[in-house]
Protein backbone atom coordinates (compact mmCIF):
# COMPACT_ATOMS: atom_id res chain seq x y z
CA UNK A 1 0.00 0.00 0.00
CA UNK A 2 2.71 2.36 0.93
CA UNK A 3 5.09 1.41 -2.15
CA UNK A 4 2.13 1.65 -4.42
CA UNK A 5 1.33 5.47 -3.09
CA UNK A 6 5.54 6.14 -3.60
CA UNK A 7 5.59 4.81 -6.84
CA UNK A 8 2.33 6.62 -8.30
CA UNK A 9 4.14 10.07 -6.83
CA UNK A 10 7.56 9.46 -8.25
CA UNK A 11 6.07 9.09 -11.99
CA UNK A 12 3.48 12.18 -11.18
CA UNK A 13 7.20 14.24 -10.89
CA UNK A 14 8.51 12.62 -13.98
CA UNK A 15 5.35 13.19 -16.03
CA UNK A 16 5.30 16.84 -14.75
CA UNK A 17 9.20 17.97 -15.34
CA UNK A 18 8.85 16.25 -18.79
CA UNK A 19 5.84 18.90 -19.84
CA UNK A 20 7.87 21.47 -18.25
CA UNK A 21 10.37 20.49 -20.72
CA UNK A 22 8.73 20.36 -23.57
CA UNK A 23 6.59 23.62 -22.45
CA UNK A 24 10.49 25.29 -22.18
CA UNK A 25 11.87 23.75 -25.45
CA UNK A 26 8.84 24.87 -27.75
CA UNK A 27 9.18 28.69 -26.85
CA UNK A 28 11.19 30.53 -29.24
CA UNK A 29 14.09 32.61 -28.99
CA UNK A 30 13.77 36.65 -29.08
CA UNK A 31 15.06 40.04 -28.70
CA UNK A 32 12.48 42.49 -27.80
CA UNK A 33 13.40 45.90 -30.23
CA UNK A 34 10.23 47.93 -29.53
CA UNK A 35 7.07 47.91 -27.72
CA UNK A 36 3.82 49.43 -28.45
CA UNK A 37 1.51 49.67 -25.95
CA UNK A 38 -1.03 52.04 -27.02
CA UNK A 39 -1.21 49.82 -30.43
CA UNK A 40 -0.89 46.57 -28.55
CA UNK A 41 1.88 45.50 -30.63
CA UNK A 42 5.67 44.39 -29.91
CA UNK A 43 8.35 44.07 -32.50
CA UNK A 44 10.39 41.05 -31.59
CA UNK A 45 13.91 40.43 -33.63
CA UNK A 46 14.23 36.39 -33.79
CA UNK A 47 15.06 33.03 -35.02
CA UNK A 48 13.23 30.66 -37.25
CA UNK A 49 9.55 30.22 -36.27
CA UNK A 50 8.66 26.88 -38.89
CA UNK A 51 5.40 26.11 -37.75
CA UNK A 52 4.42 30.13 -39.03
CA UNK A 53 6.51 29.21 -42.06
CA UNK A 54 9.15 31.64 -40.98
CA UNK A 55 12.52 29.52 -41.99
CA UNK A 56 14.71 32.43 -41.16
CA UNK A 57 15.36 34.71 -38.46
CA UNK A 58 13.82 38.50 -39.01
CA UNK A 59 12.66 41.78 -37.01
CA UNK A 60 8.83 41.71 -37.28
CA UNK A 61 5.79 42.80 -35.94
CA UNK A 62 3.93 40.90 -33.61
CA UNK A 63 -0.23 41.38 -32.00
CA UNK A 64 -0.18 41.15 -28.09
CA UNK A 65 -2.86 38.79 -27.24
CA UNK A 66 -3.28 40.48 -23.82
CA UNK A 67 -1.95 43.75 -23.84
CA UNK A 68 -1.17 43.02 -20.08
CA UNK A 69 1.90 40.94 -21.37
CA UNK A 70 3.36 44.02 -23.05
CA UNK A 71 3.96 45.53 -19.53
CA UNK A 72 6.55 42.67 -18.64
CA UNK A 73 9.13 43.81 -20.91
CA UNK A 74 10.48 46.23 -22.62
CA UNK A 75 12.63 47.01 -25.75
CA UNK A 76 16.26 45.47 -25.21
CA UNK A 77 15.31 42.31 -23.10
CA UNK A 78 16.15 39.24 -24.42
CA UNK A 79 12.80 37.14 -24.13
CA UNK A 80 11.56 33.38 -24.99
CA UNK A 81 7.91 33.51 -26.49
CA UNK A 82 5.33 31.45 -28.41
CA UNK A 83 3.33 33.00 -31.09
CA UNK A 84 0.24 31.34 -33.38
CA UNK A 85 -1.41 32.60 -36.44
CA UNK A 86 -4.82 34.43 -34.95
CA UNK A 87 -7.20 34.67 -37.83
CA UNK A 88 -4.43 35.89 -39.91
CA UNK A 89 -2.37 37.73 -37.67
CA UNK A 90 0.53 36.85 -36.32
CA UNK A 91 0.15 37.24 -32.34
CA UNK A 92 2.65 36.99 -29.32
CA UNK A 93 0.48 34.14 -27.09
CA UNK A 94 3.19 34.18 -24.03
CA UNK A 95 6.66 36.10 -23.54
CA UNK A 96 9.17 36.08 -20.73
CA UNK A 97 12.54 37.17 -19.76
CA UNK A 98 15.42 35.20 -20.60
CA UNK A 99 18.06 34.79 -17.51
CU1 LIG B 1 8.98 36.54 -38.26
Amino acid sequence: MKKGRTLVLALALVAGSQAAALAQSALIDGQVTKVDSSAGKITIKHGPIRKLGMDVGMTMVFRAQDPGMLKAVKAGDRVKFDAADVNGQLTVTTIEKRK
